[in-house]
């Protein structure tokens, strides 16, 4: 292992200043009495890389000099949030920007909120990646991460007068990017179209038209790691700035139309996160990060040699395929050694199979990537014929394992029929090393389930990593509070780094005086959220109720309904009298959630939450008992203020359908109760916090398998819950639609007769557990101390040890530090 260069920045907070005065005026062209937040912003923001410069120059000799093999991290999506206070932690340098930016006349908070988040992603694949280079360059393993730089992020979300969702580009690009250095040195040619010739007995592609890919860098500083990592996201431009020979005056337009077609590739990041949309335009995003990762690789790792050794090419990098989503670069890979490189296929092939490992991060059968392989054979040709071997071989080597016929046709990588088709998953799984789930639940419904077949052929092939977060920004950047109060618990803040030391919290948990002052800093951070919501959205929200959260995108299997069912079932419980309003735990429900902008049911049920709200928040019967609250454009950076002050965190998808899920992990560690069901890491959440601290409901996945196979009928719930009964006749009654029958009546009636996800019957059980959480509440000794065993139980969650558990058992790099 290389050396790590020294932890912490020796600069004093006056010399800080001293380099952003400078950067104001050599960068930003201002002097201190003219500049805004906005140009201290990029000044400190430029300081601060310049701060990291060395070691990331270092981090990259390093990496191809050395030899230990880095991690290539493949991903249409990185979600990282903003960056300039995560660069300063990292960088040792927070103190000094707090008291350089004061000197400059300006409030430390006002400077960071100049930055626009960046959106590079859908959600929790997204963030994942993020927190994963994150921990990647905390531990000092050589990096990259590889992506495509969207000029459009994640859209930015409006609600209209209706409470209906609105989708706006987001233009995050519009002010400068600090921390972007775009590269045009070490830009790659991506091909596509044209046809395959026969030359000299070798296959040859004569693509018919290209783009230039330039790399826009930017830096991944580890925790006091004094490593410095690289994002590479990838930008397309074309070649042509015009074509001169259909350029007169006719013709001009025409003359621009290659340069759009190429542009338009990173333009948009898609905003569906769990159905196949079949785009051509999606696959020529696919391909055009993927080849330009690969071949940057080849370039970084066998600098200015014609003629590589690429038989070394699994020894210096291993790329892990997030998702299906860079799956059409194993044919790429194959196409480069093999065409490019002129290695036998056989040779090709073993490289090729012992560089690619794959994850994957979904259950529902509909999110897994088929390609009609026409598409494929139109835009990447050569690959279709190299991705037909692959099938061809794979089918023959299937024949030498089984004789079950039925079993070799059901896992074709190409599918028959006249209308053939290329799965990216079976591709995957038989074309890479190894294959992960994303908790401990789905590795295994993946090997039962999902690639049932692979796994009983290639079992050694399978295993699991369950994800996490990094504790750098979601818990000491999101919560300096308990970050301080963590540290003042176990005498040491190199929990940072090892977030098993929480641990040491757990007799604390025993000591009344300690959960009084965990409770302090709960209560803060509600305040503080308060400030927040009244500030950025106009709420008015009382510190002083229960901060309940569910926060995700909006899918019918995590099941937002369920809890929506249960809010009105409990305003209808009120204005009915049943309930007293004085028996009425006071709660400030919140929730933030995404709709992909087709998704029908989805984009319905943020309109029904919307109008539940209006309703409910505005009935004086209600006496302000109740506050549900939406906030719009949920992000990072809400994310970040929200989950500290949680005090009851949802996680109540349908047993067998979420992954893993990763914000229930930032719940834990911040000290949040979940009430969930046995899905995703939420089993494993529960197994490591403990049963009692844990308030779990619902069917398991063998009940609801049973359900399916016996024949669900949701009426059935609807007829004998009389609250359920009342909570969906308001709602088709037109209590939240001033009146009117039809809004709703799509949702309702799917309740009704087909409620895929089984929310009704659900129902009774997620409101049984609510009695006990507010009778848990009433006690706020108890809460507080349970909420604080969660908080110490956590430190598994880490993404930390999800990045060991990679390195052991997926890139066999061996031990790092
Ligand atoms: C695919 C094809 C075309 C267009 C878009 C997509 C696409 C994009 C994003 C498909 C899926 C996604 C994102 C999926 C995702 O975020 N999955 C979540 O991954 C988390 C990290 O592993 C898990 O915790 C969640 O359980 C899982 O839902």
């Amino acid at each position: 292992m290389t050396e790590m260069t020294a932890p912490k920045s020796p600069i004093s907070s006056k010399d800080f200043a001293d380099e952003v005065r400078e950067q104001l005026k050599y960068t930003q062209g201002v002097t201190p009495e003219q500049a805004t937040a906005a140009d201290v912003y990029v000044a400190a923001s430029t300081a601060v890389r310049r701060h990291l410069m060395d070691s990331w120059m270092k981090t990259q000799q390093d990496m191809v000099n050395g030899n230990t093999k880095a991690v290539g991290y493949l991903s249409a999506e990185f979600l990282m949030g903003r960056q300039l206070r995560n660069a300063l932690l990292n960088a040792g340098l927070t103190e000094q920007f707090n008291e350089a930016v004061k000197e400059l006349g300006f409030d430390p908070q006002d400077v960071v909120d100049a930055e626009y988040e960046p959106g590079l992603g859908n959600g929790g694949l997204g963030r994942l990646a993020a927190c994963f280079i994150d921990s990647l360059a905390s531990l000092g393993v050589p990096a990259f991460g590889y992506g495509i730089q969207y000029k459009y992020g994640i859209f930015r979300q409006e609600f209209d007068e209706e409470g209906r969702q609105v989708e706006h580009p987001d233009y995050w690009l519009a002010n400068e990017d600090p921390w972007g250095h775009v590269d045009y040195g070490r830009d790659q040619k991506v091909s596509f179209g044209g046809k395959v010739v026969e030359e000299d007995g070798k296959r040859v592609w004569q693509p018919d038209w290209s783009v230039r890919a330039i790399p826009v860098d930017y830096m991944v500083p580890g925790y006091e790691s004094g490593r410095v990592n690289t994002l590479r996201l990838w930008q397309a431009r074309s070649y042509d700035e015009f074509d001169l020979l259909a350029f007169n005056k006719s013709e001009y337009m025409e003359a621009v139309e290659p340069q759009v077609k190429a542009e338009n590739i990173s333009k948009i990041l898609y905003p569906e996160d769990s159905t196949q949309v079949g785009k051509e335009l999606r696959l020529e995003q696919q391909y055009f990060f993927t080849c330009a990762s690969i071949h940057d690789a080849i370039r970084v790792f066998y600098p200015g040699e014609d003629k590589p050794d690429l038989t070394t090419f699994p020894d210096k990098i291993t790329f892990q395929l997030n998702d299906t989503h860079p799956v059409i670069g194993i044919p790429e890979l194959m196409r480069v050694l093999i065409d490019e490189y002129g290695y036998d296929w056989d040779t090709a092939w073993t490289i090729t199979n012992k560089t690619f490992n794959y994850t994957c991060h979904t259950l529902l059968p509909e999110a897994l990537e088929v390609w009609p392989a026409d598409l494929i054979g139109k835009l990447l040709p050569r690959h279709l014929e190299i991705i037909e071997k692959i099938n061809d071989q794979f089918m023959a080597e299937l024949k030498t394992l089984t004789k079950d016929e039925a079993k070799i046709e059901r896992m074709r990588i190409v599918t028959g029929g006249d209308k053939p088709a290329v799965r990216m998953a079976y591709l995957a799984t038989y074309a890479g090393s190894h294959v992960n789930g994303v908790a401990e639940l789905h590795s295994q419904l993946l090997k039962d389930v999902t690639l049932r077949d692979f796994s009983d052929l290639y079992d050694s092939k399978f295993t699991n990593v369950t994800n996490g977060v990094t504790p750098r920004r979601f818990v000491k950047l999101a919560n300096p509070g308990l970050s301080d109060l963590i540290t003042e618990g176990l005498g040491t803040d190199k929990w940072l780094e090892d977030l098993d030391l929480l641990e040491g919290l757990v007799p604390l948990a025993q000591d009344d005086e300690f959960v009084k002052k965990f409770a302090e800093v709960k209560h803060q951070n509600k305040v503080s959220f308060s400030n927040f919501a009244k500030k950025e959205y106009g709420y008015d929200v009382d510190p002083n109720t229960m901060f309940n959260t569910m926060i995700k995108r909006l899918h019918e299997y995590k099941r937002q309904s369920l809890k929506i069912l249960e809010v009105i079932a409990q305003y209808a419980d009120i204005k009915s009298g049943k309930v007293k309003i004085e028996d009425v735990t006071p709660r400030t429900i919140i929730f933030g959630a995404k709709s992909a902008p087709g998704y029908y049911m989805a984009k319905l049920t943020i309109q029904l939450i919307n109008n539940v709200a209006r309703v409910i928040n505005n009935d004086p019967d209600i006496k302000g008992k109740l506050n549900i609250i939406f906030p719009v454009n949920y992000n990072i950076r809400v994310a970040q203020n929200l989950i500290p002050a949680t005090e009851l965190d949802e996680q109540i998808s349908q047993a067998g359908k979420e992954a893993s899920g990763t914000s229930n992990m930032k719940f834990a560690l911040n000290g949040a109760l979940t009430v969930g069901t046995l899905d995703g890491a939420n089993v494993e959440i529960r197994a490591r916090v403990g049963a009692d601290n844990f308030f779990l409901f619902g069917m398991t996945v063998d009940e609801v398998e049973a359900m399916y196979a016996n024949g669900y009928n949701p009426a059935k719930y609807y007829e004998s819950d009389p609250r359920l009964k009342a909570a969906i006749d308001m709602v088709a009654g037109g209590t939240f639609s001033n009146g009117d029958r039809n809004t709703y009546a799509p949702l309702v009636s799917d309740w009704l007769t087909k409620d895929w996800f089984m929310t009704l019957a659900d129902f009774t059980a997620y409101h049984d557990i609510q009695s006990q959480i507010e009778t848990l509440y009433a006690d706020q000794l108890e809460w507080n101390r349970k909420a604080l065993l969660n908080t110490a139980n956590s430190g598994y969650f880490s993404s930390d040890r999800s990045i060991e558990d990679y390195l052991e058992r997926v890139w066999m790099t061996g031990p790092l530090k």
